[in-house]
């Protein structure tokens, strides 16, 4: 048998939309500006930097980091004080058979220190995953901010960049319906700053004093914890049918967004409102986006969940294989500008966290790219110990008033001192700037630094006064002056209360599919609420979204009317308000829509990386079989061969193919798309294999691109709908399964064939099936039995009617 050569798997990584010609690279820190020179000090580890990896520029947190870097490779063991062991197999006995003596301070270290081994997880965040990168800007954004690592588009600012999710704990599963957490960690030359984002652009709350009632309520609930990392479960909905102003992040987590394909394939956002500081002192607006190159994907709920259960790891291997392959993950920075004189003139207080401000409004200007190129050496080192924090802000960039992001402010560091033990964490080396850090603070538990010198004091004249103030002028931090009076009080803007009109124009802005998917998002999670009352209050507040959304989701609820919505709708009231005072009102646009929030507008035409399953057996056509990998390759996607059993296949020709996956060790929700070449006896045998059938059919339910040449077909065929039958049942395009993503040749060297297929690959899904799913392909005409109309409305209280 001969072996079939496989082509090296890398490809060039996708370029941006709007690419700019690429900057020569500086290999260190810029030079500080000239005024600035004398007041600030060289940074000794920026003048060691070294890269581990000599193809790459110097990285100066890469060569911050290997100082610390430990490898055994070729090393003797020894214990913690460098003492060779020379028995890591037997505890110190009297006797043979005697009892373990205390003297053995071999065992006794070596187990004290695994059973200290864990640290208390994040209270939210706590399953998570990161990467390497840089940052680099386009073009010198002076214009709006002084901070430095915006200034040079020669500079790679090194970054460390963790996503997570919210609600589960460590070992949860990637694929929970939540929103994810997008935290960048820049390690600029004027010290951290660290942007601790979502994969939404709003929150939950307005308040940060509501944070600790939200997350215990979307928890698993405190008497059985139970469900792990899932919302859909009676204190998380009891707690948001009595917040209205949850509604707008509401929409986008019962959306596709809270279920990425992949963390390279999802926006990121910082959420509040920032200020940028220009050189001037001029203070302006500005929201950040992350803009991902590969375009916003998503996968079907069903998926998700299958997804959990097939390879809970799913988002963190893609990103880990992605790296390793040579693809790095890449996103622009967005910021949308908005001037202080224009504060008011938005429908919306930029101040509220729970609204976003529509791109159609203010443009998202691309500013700079972000690329995580590299992996990290250690999980428990680098993930689990970084510690961002909202507050580690570099001149040039401060905050607003927001009170979401005022509270968060102080939970960062609270958060950590328990977290990693105590005050040193920014010693960690993962924490550690590169910028030098010079201050009077000593001691604490861990402490790594050596201070030397008497003077732990300032002002002093022993150490000579150092270390001493920085001008502004020499980078030192000036808080925006910005003017501020007012009485004390717990209190929020009158805009704050139109907790409606953004959740509405969400719901508005998406595609059909998109919509759907809402729908029975919420039809899931309500329907695993156990209190009638809470889903029936539920569904009474979508009504105030939208009532076709609220008639569908209580139809799936088998309500046969939109129950009254309790009054008062908002029951977040001090005791002393007036509830009247605290009840949703509307200042925006009735009809508002933002093509850019749906994702059906997203890049399209990308397949990078993209997994495609090829069911193959014994007997395959290894000329279209290679055909494809071959074309998948050149295009920068990969086709595993996944077969009954694992080993080699032998083609029709006699080759050896070398099976990536066998049906039992894979599934057809770990894939992009699937491939059926021909080749009578190998699909003969796939016929006969219930799995393979189930990998097509479920394929096919997940609106993946499907396809098929010659004898391949027939295993299409078996999947009842998948292709349409001589009644042109089967798909809703009069019988044109290609328009659905379904593609057959009977043309095994059709060599147009494999590019129709990989564009449809570069589609990512065909949503429009998902409407005929749940019925079978039979029922072309599904929308009907699905609720579209809306349901009659429980007459509503007159109070209700603001
Ligand atoms: Fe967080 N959040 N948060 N958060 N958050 C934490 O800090 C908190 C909020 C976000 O990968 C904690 O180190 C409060 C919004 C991310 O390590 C904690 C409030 C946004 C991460 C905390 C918020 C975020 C965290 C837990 C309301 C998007 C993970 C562990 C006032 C803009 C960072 C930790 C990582 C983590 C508090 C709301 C993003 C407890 C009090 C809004 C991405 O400090």
């Amino acid at each position: 048998m001969k072996s079939r050569k496989r082509g090296n798997r890398r490809s060039k990584s996708v370029s941006s939309p709007s690419e700019k010609p690429a900057p020569p690279v500086r290999e260190t820190a810029p030079a500080v500006p000239s005024n600035r020179a004398a007041s600030r000090p060289s940074n000794p580890n920026l003048a060691a930097g070294q890269s581990s990896d000599p193809a790459r520029p110097r990285n100066p947190k890469a060569a911050d980091l290997s100082m610390h870097r430990e490898d055994s490779a070729g090393q003797v063991l020894t214990t913690n004080q460098g003492t060779r062991v020379n028995d890591n197999q037997n505890t110190l006995k009297a006797g043979e058979r005697g009892p373990s003596l205390l003297e053995d301070f071999h065992f006794r270290e070596k187990m004290t220190h695994f059973d200290h081994e864990r640290i208390p997880e994040r209270i939210v965040h706590a399953r998570g995953n990161a990467a390497h990168g840089y940052f680099q800007v386009y073009e010198g954004l002076s214009r709006y901010t002084k901070a430095a690592f915006l200034q040079d588009p020669s500079v790679r600012t090194p970054v460390f960049v963790r996503f997570s999710t919210v609600a589960g704990s460590r070992g949860s599963t990637d694929l929970a319906r939540d929103v994810r957490g997008f935290a960048v960690k820049f390690y600029t030359e004027e010290g951290v700053f660290d942007l601790v984002g979502n994969n939404i652009p709003v929150f939950f709350i307005q308040d940060a004093i509501k944070f600790p009632d939200l997350v215990h309520a979307v928890k698993p609930e405190q008497d059985n914890e139970m469900p792990q990392a899932a919302s859909a479960h009676d204190t998380f909905w009891d707690f948001i049918s009595l917040m209205p102003e949850s509604m707008h992040m509401i929409m986008w987590v019962m959306s596709d967004r809270a279920i990425p394909r992949s963390f390279r394939m999802m926006e990121g956002f910082g959420v509040h409102t920032f200020r940028f500081i220009d050189a001037a002192g001029t203070s302006r607006f500005v929201k950040f986006h992350w803009k991902p190159l590969l375009g916003m994907h998503s996968v079907a709920w069903d998926e998700a969940q299958k997804i959990s259960g097939k390879d809970p790891d799913f988002l963190r291997r893609d990103l880990w294989e992605a790296i390793e392959q040579g693809h790095p993950a890449e996103y622009e920075l967005g910021v949308q500008v908005v001037e202080e004189s224009r504060e008011h003139d938005f429908d919306f207080d930029l101040l509220d966290a729970t609204k976003l401000i529509p791109e159609e409004l203010v443009p998202v200007e691309r500013v700079g790219r972000l690329v995580l190129n590299r992996n990290p050496d250690n999980f428990f080192a680098e993930t689990e110990q970084v510690a961002f924090h909202p507050g580690h802000v570099v001149p040039g960039i401060d905050f607003t008033n927001d009170p979401l992001l005022q509270g968060r402010l102080f939970s960062y560091t609270d958060t950590q001192l328990k977290r990693l033990g105590g005050p040193n964490f920014h010693e960690i080396p993962i924490n550690r700037s590169i910028a030098p850090v010079h201050n009077n603070q000593r001691d604490g538990h861990m402490r790594q630094t050596i201070n030397r010198g008497k003077a732990n004091y300032e002002p002093n004249s022993i150490g000579g006064g150092c270390p001493m103030q920085a001008m502004s002028a020499a980078g030192g931090f000036v808080t925006f002056p910005e003017p501020t009076e007012g009485m004390k009080v717990r209190a929020r803007s009158e805009k704050f209360f139109d907790h409606f009109s953004q959740a509405r124009m969400f719901f508005n802005s998406q595609s059909e599919p998109e919509k759907d998917h809402i729908v029975e998002a919420l039809r899931f999670e309500l329907g695993k609420v156990e209190r009638l009352p809470i889903r029936q209050r539920m569904v009474a507040m979508l009504a105030r979204v939208d009532p076709e959304l609220a008639g569908r989701v209580a139809e799936g609820l088998g309500f046969h009317e939109i129950p009254a919505l309790e009054e008062p709708v908002n029951q977040s009231i001090p005791a002393d308000g007036e509830p009247v005072a605290y009840q949703p009102r509307s200042f925006g646009e009735p009809d508002a829509e933002s093509p850019a929030l749906s994702m059906a507008n997203t890049v399209k035409g990308v397949v990078t990386t993209r997994r495609v399953a090829i069911l193959a057996a014994d007997g395959v056509d290894g000329e279209s079989l290679g055909r494809i990998q071959d074309a998948l390759l050149a295009a920068g996607a990969r086709g595993f061969v996944v077969a009954p059993r694992l080993g080699t296949l032998e083609t029709d020709d006699g080759d050896a193919v070398w099976i990536d996956h066998s049906l039992l060790t894979t599934a057809s929700v770990l894939f992009d798309a699937v491939y059926v070449p021909g080749g009578a006896d190998s699909v003969s045998a796939l016929m006969t294999d219930r799995d393979a059938l189930d990998f097509v059919a479920e394929a096919y339910r997940h609106c993946k691109p499907i396809a098929a040449s010659s004898e391949g077909a027939r295993l299409l065929e078996a999947s009842p709908g998948v292709l349409p039958d001589s009644a042109g049942n089967g798909n809703g395009n009069g019988g044109d399964a290609a328009a659905e993503g379904v593609l057959v040749t009977s043309d095994a060297a059709d060599a147009e064939f494999a590019w129709a297929f990989i564009a449809a690959l570069g589609r990512h899904r065909f949503w429009d099936r998902s409407r005929r799913n749940r019925f079978g392909g039979a029922l072309a005409g599904a929308d009907e039995t699905r609720g579209r109309g809306p349901l009659p409305r429980a007459e509503l209280r007159p109070e209700s009617r603001m």
